[in-house]
């Protein structure tokens, strides 16, 4: 071919890829353009976390960060409330401004939200919540919610603790348990406590007190130690979640008790939530903690599934309840009944914290 003919050929193929750039259309058989996300493909996804006071809240936001990414089709704007309702109000309006796709609210504690939550259904933005719930007086303010039930999985910790005590021979007025409360007005607060609270009456435990630990390791341990200074026959300490449970064990072991199951012998039980942070796993296999009901945090997939099915039309289901296992170190107790359902308890050993998934 002369060398005028090739530099010919050379420049028509060029021309042609620009004319087709420009006019927005891809040369035919060039798969790697058509695969090209453009910026009216991507969803923006604006989601308020309410903060990262426990392990389990950054696994949660691990898991929501780990789905909505570019290589999936999202954009995610991430915004961390610290704790605090005014924050999560204030992304809320931010995320409206920025006209979301969507917005996820993972919100810090139940009340307060119809205002803003108001304005997003306004602006004609779903919104997703996740984890705790929201007290609304409308409840078409909020597409839908995933999460756990909380009163469940107090209900069920209390009923290993019922069956283990019978299993070994102790008398349920013998029980004198606390309550380590978590986030006052949240969701899992107000559902563990409420199946702490039932439970007990059923069982006859003298419930000693409750006292708040915010879900934070730091504040359970100035919970324990007020009640240690308070009251000298407390023998079971309800944690409501992991990171309490970790600061009342090095409180109590402080004060020369030891934390184990056999409160006959005068152990203290430990109990907790969650099952996220390694260290609370490895106290259960250890035997310092007795139980952990879990909490799954793992929200990232089920946000997405929720998404996809209003982007096809289909309309999710109001409430969505995670199904959560119950953890333990001994197999006196193999399985619960409540409200007519069986649940399995699992035993953890040594080889589960090899492949424990957090
Ligand atoms: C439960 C979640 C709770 C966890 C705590 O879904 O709201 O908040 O149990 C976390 O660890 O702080």
């Amino acid at each position: 071919m002369s060398d005028f003919l090739f530099r010919k050929i050379i420049s028509i193929i060029l021309s042609v890829s620009l004319l087709c750039s420009l006019a927005g259309c891809t040369p035919a058989g060039d798969a790697e353009a058509e695969s090209v996300v453009t910026p009216d493909d991507i969803i923006v996804v604006g989601f308020s976390q309410l903060g990262a006071e426990s392990d389990w809240r950054s696994a949660n936001t691990e898991s929501m960060k780990s789905v909505f990414t570019k290589e999936n089709g999202y954009e995610l704007i991430f915004e961390d409330a610290q704790q605090k309702q005014t924050n999560q109000i204030t992304a809320i309006r931010s995320f409206i401004q920025r006209d979301v796709d969507y917005i996820v609210l993972a919100p810090v504690t139940e009340t307060g939200w119809d205002t803003v939550l108001s304005e997003a259904k306004e602006a004609g933005i779903p919104v997703i919540i996740v984890d705790r719930q929201v007290e609304v007086s409308d409840d078409s303010l909020f597409t839908c919610w995933v999460g756990s039930d909380f009163e469940l999985e107090g209900r069920k910790v209390c009923m290993w603790m019922s069956k283990y005590f019978a299993k070994n021979g102790v008398n349920p007025s013998d029980v004198h348990i606390v309550d380590i409360q978590g986030t006052l007005g949240s969701t899992a607060q107000i559902g563990r406590t409420k199946g702490f609270d039932h439970m007990a009456s059923l069982y006859g435990w003298d419930v000693v007190t409750h006292e708040v630990g915010d879900f934070t390791k730091s504040k359970a341990k100035e919970a324990m130690f007020a009640i240690l200074r308070n009251y000298d026959n407390v023998n079971v300490v309800y944690c409501e979640n992991d990171n309490e449970a970790l600061g009342v064990i090095e409180v109590l072991e402080a004060s020369g008790r030891k934390c184990g199951s056999n409160i006959k012998d005068g152990e203290t039980m430990v109990v907790s939530f969650d099952g996220i942070n390694k260290q609370a796993v490895s106290s259960l296999v250890a035997g310092q903690i007795s139980c952990i009901g879990e909490c799954n945090p793992l929200h990232g997939p089920r946000v997405e599934s929720v998404i996809r099915k209003l982007r096809s039309g289909q309309e999710p289901y109001k409430y969505q309840y995670v199904n959560e296992k119950i953890y333990t170190n001994s197999n006196a107790v193999p399985s619960i009944m409540l409200g007519g359902k069986e649940y399995g308890v699992t035993v953890l050993n040594e080889s589960d914290l090899y492949e424990w998934p957090y």
